[in-house]
């Protein structure tokens, strides 16, 4: 099984992934967790350069860079434990480039499904959670760090971002989970672990 991530930056999403990895640990149940960009050594050099460089990047080539890192951490990891029959747990995926590149840099979303299904060679998640908080909550939540280049994009890309995820979980309801995650870390954690425990 392979469940995904998303929402905006400061949402909460890896304090759930990793309240959901302790629960299913707890079950006997093998996990592996995993971040996009990130997981490889490829990966995790191609995301030093998504987020910590302060140098303008072009939107085709953000793009195609958080599709590399993706086309790696597949072949290299996710294939391989899908195998095994690991529960894989990811700190975003594809659906972080529609929200990301396509509605926040408005990029054509076409071309971008194009480029994720080639990066994953088809593979999808089975399960997306899709933590919703509003901008002011996530800047709330952000606000004690550096931002990186992406967290410095401004307002309007976030607005975009958070109505690209809307729309995403929208249009795929069967996978993608809504969650308000604006609660307690518990509320939602408690959300997350009962919709889980219907799929599995
Ligand atoms: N990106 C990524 C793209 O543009 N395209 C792509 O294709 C992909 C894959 C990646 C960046 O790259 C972009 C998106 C991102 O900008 P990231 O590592 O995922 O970056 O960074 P963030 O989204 O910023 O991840 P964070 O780990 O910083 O934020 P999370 O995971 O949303 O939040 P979390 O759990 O770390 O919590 C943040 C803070 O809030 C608190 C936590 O304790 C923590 O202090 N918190 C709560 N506080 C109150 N109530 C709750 N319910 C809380 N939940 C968490």
């Amino acid at each position: 099984m392979f469940i995904t991530f998303e929402g905006i930056d400061g949402c909460g999403k890896t304090t759930q992934l990793n309240k959901v990895a302790e629960f299913l640990k707890s079950q006997g149940r093998k996990v592996l967790t995993l971040r996009e960009p990130g997981g490889t050594e490829i990966s995790e050099k191609i995301r030093e350069l998504l987020l910590q460089s302060k140098k303008e990047m072009h939107s085709m080539t953000e793009l195609l860079l958080f599709e590399a890192a993706r086309a790696e951490l597949i072949d290299k990891v996710i294939r391989p434990a899908s195998k095994e029959g690991e529960i894989i747990l990811c700190d975003r995926f594809y659906d972080s480039t529609l929200a990301y590149q396509g509605f926040g840099r408005e990029m054509n979303t076409d071309d971008i499904r194009l480029l994720n299904r080639l990066a994953t060679g088809g593979i999808k998640p089975d399960l997306t959670f899709y933590f919703h908080v509003s901008l002011n909550i996530s800047k709330q939540r952000s606000s004690n760090r550096n931002l990186d280049r992406m967290e410095s994009a401004g307002d309007d890309f976030f607005l975009r971002v958070i109505e690209g995820f809307n729309k995403l979980a929208a249009d795929e309801p069967e996978r993608v989970i809504k969650i308000d995650a604006s609660r307690e870390i518990s509320d939602v954690s408690d959300d997350v672990i009962c919709e889980l425990k219907k799929i599995l």
